[in-house]
């Protein structure tokens, strides 16, 4: 048994106009939300990127916090990470996946090639922490890791769009070497690649839609 030192919640209760307001503001903010793959090189100030990244305030398995993000605008090491990238991403779109998989992404319009990695001003490499470690090197379980850093990434997407600015998640398979050119301790997989700044003038985006909320909403009362 520990001693119980949890604190009062601080809870702040909205109005319930106002409750209804902020609904529905956010919800027109992201229904606007497009995946972007056609990046401007145009600067990004960095306190958007740190504000967004604190703003993932992802509840966690044990609230262990399984996750670093690491940020990068150097264009040496943003060179590097497309070679890598793009060298996998030409295996996987030739060879390793399935004409099923490739049928399921047609209409997204993608393939190896990843200008998007250089392009944008910065990208966030977002990676789990699989285990934790302890000042004496000896390692601690984490749980539902997987988990957390999805409700994270989602937190972190939402944020960033709220900022004005474009996101990308990019998923090259496999991803290890995101690790070696970051330099990233054992314990750290890569989860996600996510090239954010301004879209490009002449951006396009599929002609795709969310699914009606019906099909997606079930309601028992
Ligand atoms: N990782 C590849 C392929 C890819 C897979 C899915 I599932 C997507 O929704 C989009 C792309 C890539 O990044 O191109």
């Amino acid at each position: 048994m520990t001693d119980d030192d949890r604190l009062p919640l601080a809870f702040e209760r909205i109005a319930p106009d106002e409750q209804h307001a902020q609904s529905r503001a956010f919800l027109t903010r992201m229904r606007s939300r497009r995946t972007v793959r056609e990046f401007s090189p145009e600067p990004v100030p960095f306190e958007l990127i740190e504000n967004a990244i604190a703003a993932a305030t992802a509840p966690s398995g044990a609230d262990q916090q399984p996750w670093t993000f690491v940020v990068v605008s150097n264009p040496e090491i943003r060179r590097k990470i497309r070679e890598a990238a793009e060298a996998e991403e030409y295996e996987s779109y030739t060879r390793r996946m399935s004409q099923e998989w490739l049928d399921a992404l047609a209409h997204l319009h993608t393939d190896w090639h990843k200008p998007h990695l250089e392009d944008a001003p910065y990208l966030i490499v977002v990676f789990a922490q699989a285990y934790g470690v302890r000042d004496d090197g000896t390692k601690i379980k984490h749980y539902y890791v997987t988990e957390s850093v999805g409700i994270a990434v989602g937190m972190l997407l939402a944020s960033l769009h709220l900022a004005g600015l474009a996101t990308l998640t990019h998923t090259p398979n496999p991803m290890t070497f995101l690790a070696q050119i970051l330099g990233r301790p054992a314990n750290e997989r890569a989860y996600v690649v996510i090239p954010v700044g301004y879209p490009a003038a002449d951006a396009r985006v599929p002609n795709i839609s969310k699914k009606p909320l019906a099909e997606v909403l079930i309601r028992v009362e």
